[in-house]
């Protein structure tokens, strides 16, 4: 990737400035969790390190201005009732924000952002390694399904998105809170690409 090295200084001051501490750790183990990923599984690190280093840019970002980046997007073209998903809007409204402040930024790194939250069906490799390693990066505090999702994940990237998903699947009906189409449709694309342990 050209000017990485600058590139990756000028997004760590921005996350300083947008981020809250907890938020920024976060963000810095989902960037080692997808370099990682990516050298297992043939993605270039410096993608995945951009890609995950704004993949919480928008988290902070109030309603109006999730609004605001989403407007004359497919998203809300297809979804106009989005904003009763408050907590999917960061990663749609977010991807708008990186590609007109970064537009140097390939479409991969940016649908990468956009569908970390919620994934989607037809996921490229980077698209699956930034929606897995939000799940998994080492500060996550320990919840039920994560070790073993993260034992998946870097035995198989594509078995590991599959149990990501199903977990979030079952999280959300246990939770009583709607799952979106693009997490079901997400899951279902996964189900041939499941360890047969985990159906
Ligand atoms: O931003 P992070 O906290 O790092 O993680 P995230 O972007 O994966 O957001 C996680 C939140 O989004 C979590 O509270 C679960 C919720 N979520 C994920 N998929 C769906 C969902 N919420 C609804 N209602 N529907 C979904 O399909
Ligand atoms: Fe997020
Ligand atoms: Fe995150």
């Amino acid at each position: 990737m050209k000017n990485y090295d600058a590139l990756r200084e000028k997004i760590l001051l921005e996350l300083k400035d947008n981020l809250k501490p907890n938020r920024f750790r976060h963000t810095l183990g989902v960037e080692s969790t997808a370099i990682a990923l990516a050298n297992l599984n043939q993605v270039d690190p410096e993608e995945a390190s951009i890609a995950a280093l704004l993949h919480d840019i928008a988290k902070y970002f109030d309603f109006d201005t999730y609004m605001f980046w989403l407007k004359g997007t497919s998203i809300l073209e297809r979804f106009p009732d989005i904003g009763s998903f408050p907590k999917l809007l960061h990663a749609f409204a977010g991807a708008q924000y990186a590609q007109k402040k970064y537009p140097e930024l390939n479409e991969d790194i940016i649908n990468s952002v956009r569908y970390h939250t919620t994934g989607r069906a037809g996921m490229g490799t980077l698209e699956k390694i930034i929606f897995a390693a939000d799940y998994i990066e080492p500060g996550r505090k320990d919840f039920p399904g994560l070790l073993s999702a993260r034992e998946r994940t870097f035995d198989d990237l594509d078995q590991g998105v599959y149990l990501i998903l199903k977990q979030t699947v079952s999280y959300l009906e246990q939770n009583e809170e709607p799952c979106f189409l693009l997490t079901k449709e997400a899951f279902n694309d996964m189900i041939p690409m499941a360890n047969p342990s985990d159906l």
